[in-house]
């Protein structure tokens, strides 16, 4: 560690001290985007690191609503404006009971660099609520999302601030927040993305995660000339994330044996094929149900109450749950069982625990910001057809899709290829490659707009 980072880092620890989801991915960050500040002075003289480990502005309000039975609940609801240098705000609402404002800080942090990685012109942002969905009626949600949007829709729009889906707010959930924003505001806009398609949003928008995060695989795959096909898969969730991220492995002929929930891990050795994957989709959107009832639906899988998959035997692993879901000891016994590939469909799903055995036994490892860009990014292209009031076919979005995913691979690739010295003819560093690829843009732009 260099003086200057070994200086910032305690700063944003004193300062940060009881936000240890924060900590983690700023320390990520920062200890491996050393080389580009050494190489480049200007960073340090304009105090970046310490102006970029600040959000620019933090909201956080009270959330009242009235259950079905007429109690009231008080929530709490944030939003993390962390960067504009390259855009409006931009970044999902996350909806669970463990949110608090140092979550939402490391997943504002790493939306403005995941953001900057994709080439479009967006800054990031995180928000959302420690209210729960689970077990609420329609009617219930609905009601929790209009008071959440009557005081978020002052800090939001088109311009200014897109928020988006994450944990707990899919399209049922943006619907409701839509609709309350143009009731108070008079206004139809794309102020949300992951609208539905027949009020503006975007064709590919629910797959562009999952589906983006095989085709970065795919590209790290393709510079040892191999590819999914044949690969036994295991993924962790059974969300929005995972489902499409299976539903591309399945097209593309890998074998997925696991998903799971926060209570367990169905495994399924015959393969979770795109039939039984059609089942997961109702049970999960439609009946909202457990994982759990996967073991008695199909014969030869089983349910294992309280574990993730990491135990199990893979080619390639795809974390697509949650942050910390796979610790030292998991990533160990992946690489032990022979898994070549992670890549993180959930954010930071890894500890620097584990990243570090990935790193150390040079296996291929796509970190979150780069894999799991997809999303954001057709978000993105969901803003641009609202702008210009165009819809644009499957074809030409997937197609967008897979070109970004080929950009970000190739910008990781070369950064890690001119920054890293670990780097190899079999070995590349992505995170050391994404990490500087992502800040130096939005570190750049900082320094042109002056000391705002
Ligand atoms: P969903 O709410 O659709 O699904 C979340 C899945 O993860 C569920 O299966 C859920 O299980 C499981 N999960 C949630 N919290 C925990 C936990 N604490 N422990 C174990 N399992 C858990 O969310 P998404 O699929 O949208 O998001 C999944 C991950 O992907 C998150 O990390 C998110 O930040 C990230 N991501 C999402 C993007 C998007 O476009 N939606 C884009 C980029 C990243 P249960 O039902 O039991 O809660
Ligand atoms: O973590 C993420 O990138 C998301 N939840 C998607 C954000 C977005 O604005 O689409």
């Amino acid at each position: 560690m260099t003086e200057y980072t070994t200086r910032v880092l305690e700063t944003v620890r004193t300062k940060n001290a009881h936000e240890p989801e924060f900590l983690q991915a700023v320390q990520e960050v920062v200890s491996t985007i050393e080389p580009v500040l050494s190489a480049k002075k200007k960073y340090e003289e304009n105090c970046i690191l310490e102006r970029i480990t600040e959000p620019e502005r933090t909201i956080i309000f009270r959330v009242p609503w009235t259950d079905d039975a007429g109690h009231i609940h008080i929530n709490r609801g944030f939003r993390v404006e962390f960067n504009s240098a390259i855009g409006p705000y931009k970044g999902g609402l996350r909806f669970h009971p463990s949110v608090n404002l140092g979550i939402l800080k490391f997943l504002g942090f790493e939306q403005v660099f995941k953001n900057s990685l994709t080439t479009l012109a967006m800054g990031g942002g995180k928000g959302g609520s420690d209210f729960d969905p689970k077990g609420k009626s329609d009617a219930e949600v609905m009601r929790f999302c209009q008071s959440f949007m009557t005081e978020l829709q002052r800090h939001i729009g088109a311009d200014t601030d897109v928020p988006a889906g994450d944990i707990g707010v899919g399209g049922r959930e943006i619907g409701y927040l839509f609709g309350q924003y143009k009731r108070l505001r008079n206004e139809f806009t794309g102020v949300l993305t992951g609208k539905a398609l027949n009020w503006g949003g975007s064709l590919i928008r629910p797959e562009a995660t999952g589906y983006g995060c095989v085709y970065f695989a795919q590209n790290m795959l393709a510079t040892h000339g191999d590819d999914v096909s044949g690969k036994v898969c295991t993924v962790s969730g059974s969300g929005n994330v995972a489902q499409y991220l299976v539903e591309k492995l399945n097209q593309l002929g890998a074998k997925v044996v696991t998903m799971s929930d926060s209570n367990g891990t169905i495994y399924d050795p015959a393969g979770i094929d795109a039939e039984k994957l059609a089942w997961v989709m109702e049970l999960k959107n439609v009946r909202r149900g457990r994982i759990k009832e996967y073991a008695s639906k199909f014969a030869g899988s089983e349910y294992r109450e309280g574990q993730r998959p990491w135990s199990i035997p893979c080619d390639c692993a795809f974390p697509c749950a949650t942050q910390n879901e796979i610790n030292g000891a998991e990533a160990s016994t992946l690489v032990k069982n022979g898994c070549k590939l992670v890549a993180e469909g959930a954010n930071m799903p890894t500890d620097l625990d584990g990243i570090n055995v990935y790193l150390n036994s040079k296996i291929f490892y796509g970190p979150a910001k780069a894999a799991n860009a997809g999303g954001v990014a057709v978000s993105g292209l969901e803003m641009a057809q609202n702008s210009q009031r165009l819809d644009w076919t499957r074809e030409q979005v997937d197609a967008k899709l897979h070109d970004i995913m080929k950009n970000i691979h190739e910008n990781a690739y070369s950064h890690a290829r001119e920054y890293s010295k670990d780097c190899t003819a079999d070995f590349t560093n992505y995170v050391v490659g994404a990490n500087i690829a992502g800040f130096v843009k939005v570190a750049d732009a900082m320094i042109d707009q002056g000391l705002v």
